[in-house]
């Protein structure tokens, strides 16, 4: 059974994770009108994760009989003045759902719920990544710069990541099998 504190925290973060869900679909959509189609994939496949994130919250707060809240969701940002800065939101809007993560933390920890606790490893660990691959996309566009022919070459690397992910996914998913 969740403790009230717990369960007022993870519903906060599913509308973390839904409005970050929303945000990437609309950084999708801005990315597929500029023609960035390996960035538009890549947001457009980050936006279901983050729904998938929201998801195990909702299932998980039902599986210890609390009470989950679908909660309203926030307009999502549709315009941005350069890839760089929309990149530069992303990794912003990611620090602040790691931020969130290890407040919920403390307070499972607090209560000695070690239930919500290991429950919250997972997301640690999938923020770290996330930070850390955002922090590469950022290099890059450094590193080329993002003016005009620039576009090109930094959607072609984000493409890159998209099919590695993919390659780490249909690999994990045959180990799941096999297992
Ligand atoms: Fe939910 O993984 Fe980032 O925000």
């Amino acid at each position: 059974m969740l403790n009230e504190k717990t369960n007022i925290a993870l519903n906060k973060q599913i509308a973390l994770e839904g409005n970050a869900s929303a945000a990437y679909l609309a950084m999708a959509a801005w990315c597929e009108r500029q023609g960035l189609k390996g960035c538009a994939l890549f947001f457009y496949e980050q936006s279901a994760e983050e729904r998938m994130h929201m998801m195990k919250i909702i299932h998980y707060i039902n599986e210890m009989d609390g009470h989950a809240v679908i909660p309203e969701q926030e307009k999502p940002r549709a315009d941005f003045d350069s890839i760089q800065e929309l990149f530069q939101a992303v990794l912003l809007k990611e620090k602040e759902v790691t931020a969130a993560i290890y407040d919920l933390l403390s307070i499972s920890k607090e209560s000695d719920d070690h239930s919500t606790t290991l429950f919250l490893q997972w997301y640690v660990a999938e923020q770290r990544e996330e930070e850390a691959q955002i922090r590469t996309i950022l290099d890059v566009i450094k590193l080329i710069g993002s003016g005009g022919q620039s576009l090109y070459f930094i959607d072609q690397e984000v493409d890159k990541i998209n099919k590695e992910k993919a390659k780490e996914e249909s690999a994990e998913e045959l180990e799941a099998e096999n297992y």
